[in-house]
């Protein structure tokens, strides 16, 4: 590992409350398993990018941001490997885009690392992707904190923020990922903030992360079940709601934690404002619209079992679909580096999308 690499991470580590998921060291690509939290902080060291897959696959990171930082690093350790080719990296990274297809994070990130590395070999490829990696980390905790920024306008002081599955640091590069830099940056603007935590089953991402990062930020969590939104948002407990994004489609529509959709429909049901945080990278206008978005279907095993036990008869089939489309029109607005899109989005989305290709 270059010595760049090394103080690269320092660096970070010397900012103040950053929780970062997943970094690099002593040649191996170290990840905060997050299938143990909030009970174990457990790491896990990986020495090769199909591990890194494996990890990935099995929500041992994951978030949109973290598991393309955790792809972005398994490519550095295939271009580590003793005379990689550009072709052997174009590879990993073609195993990496398979595990988890629905975040474009991830996708876009891969791309990004292996295009046109055809012209370099040895010490020269490893550079390469070292020099993109780091301009990755570096980029995306840069929109962490610019979003975050740009959100806060819409938090207003004493405002309980009602958000599902969990969307913060250890999703992305470390401040805040999407929706917890919002509150983030609002918190040290000086506003007073509560969150609503749903559960998020089956793999209770609100319960065991999003409520352990804000036990880290000492920002007060009270969890709900799934099925409690309805309630929360016609008694007027919430007043507002937040969540991340794993594809925002050329026309606004939102892919996202499955469940988010019901939310956003009881939102409207009872005008309670509905944004989403994401960042310019997360836009795919190659995808005209939510139905052509690709939704992982996951193992229904993971439907069936709790902690590892039944809840059901041996004989239940279980379907479960990681992701749901939210359609543009329930979104009041969406949080980006560049400022928060106001309905319509089609021409916003495009500029923002193509500025970035082109930046
Ligand atoms: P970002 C999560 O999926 C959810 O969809 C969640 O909303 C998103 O990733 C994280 O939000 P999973 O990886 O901050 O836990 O990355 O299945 O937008």
């Amino acid at each position: 590992m270059s010595q760049r690499v090394a103080n690269f991470f320092s660096d970070l580590r010397r900012r103040q409350q950053l929780l970062l998921p997943v970094w690099f060291e002593d040649g191996q690509v170290i990840i905060l398993d997050q299938t143990r939290l909030p009970f174990q902080e457990h790491h896990l060291a990986l020495r090769h990018v199909n591990e890194v897959a494996v990890a990935i696959k099995a929500m041992q990171i994951r978030g949109s941001g973290a598991i393309a930082l955790a792809g972005a690093w398994g490519l550095y350790l295939a271009a580590l490997t003793n005379q990689s080719t550009p072709e052997q990296i174009k590879e990993a990274g073609d195993l990496l885009k398979k595990t988890r297809p629905t975040a474009v994070n991830l996708q876009k990130t891969i791309d990004e690392i292996t295009r046109e590395l055809e012209p370099f070999q040895g010490e020269a490829l490893t550079r390469t992707v070292e020099d993109r990696v780091l301009a990755i980390v570096q980029r995306q905790l840069d929109f962490e904190i610019r979003l975050g920024h740009f959100g806060a306008q819409v938090i207003g002081d004493g405002d309980t923020i009602l958000t599902h599955c969990h969307s913060g640091a250890l999703a992305g590069a470390g401040y805040g990922g999407r929706a917890l830099s919002v509150l983030r940056a609002a918190v040290e603007q000086g506003k007073r903030v509560k969150v609503i935590a749903s559960e998020t089953r089956p793999y209770l991402q609100g319960a065991r992360i999003t409520a352990w990062e804000l036990g880290q930020l000492g920002i007060p969590v009270t969890l709900i079940t799934d099925n409690m939104s309805g309630f929360v948002l016609q008694r007027g407990m919430a007043d507002l709601i937040l969540v991340g994004s794993d594809r925002v489609a050329a026309n606004g529509d939102l892919a996202n934690k499955v469940g988010t959709y019901l939310l956003a429909l009881a939102a409207r049901d009872n005008v309670v404002p509905f944004y989403t945080a994401t960042s310019s990278h997360t836009i795919d206008l190659s995808t005209p619209s939510g139905k052509e978005i690709a939704v992982e279907m996951r193992d229904p095993r993971e439907v069936l079992l709790f902690n590892g036990a039944p809840i059901a008869p041996e004989s239940t089939g279980a379907i479960y679909p990681s992701f749901d489309i939210t359609p543009a029109e329930l979104i009041s607005g969406i949080i980006t580096e560049r400022g928060v899109l106001r309905p319509p989005y089609r021409e916003k989305l495009a500029w923002l999308g193509l500025e970035r290709e082109t930046r």
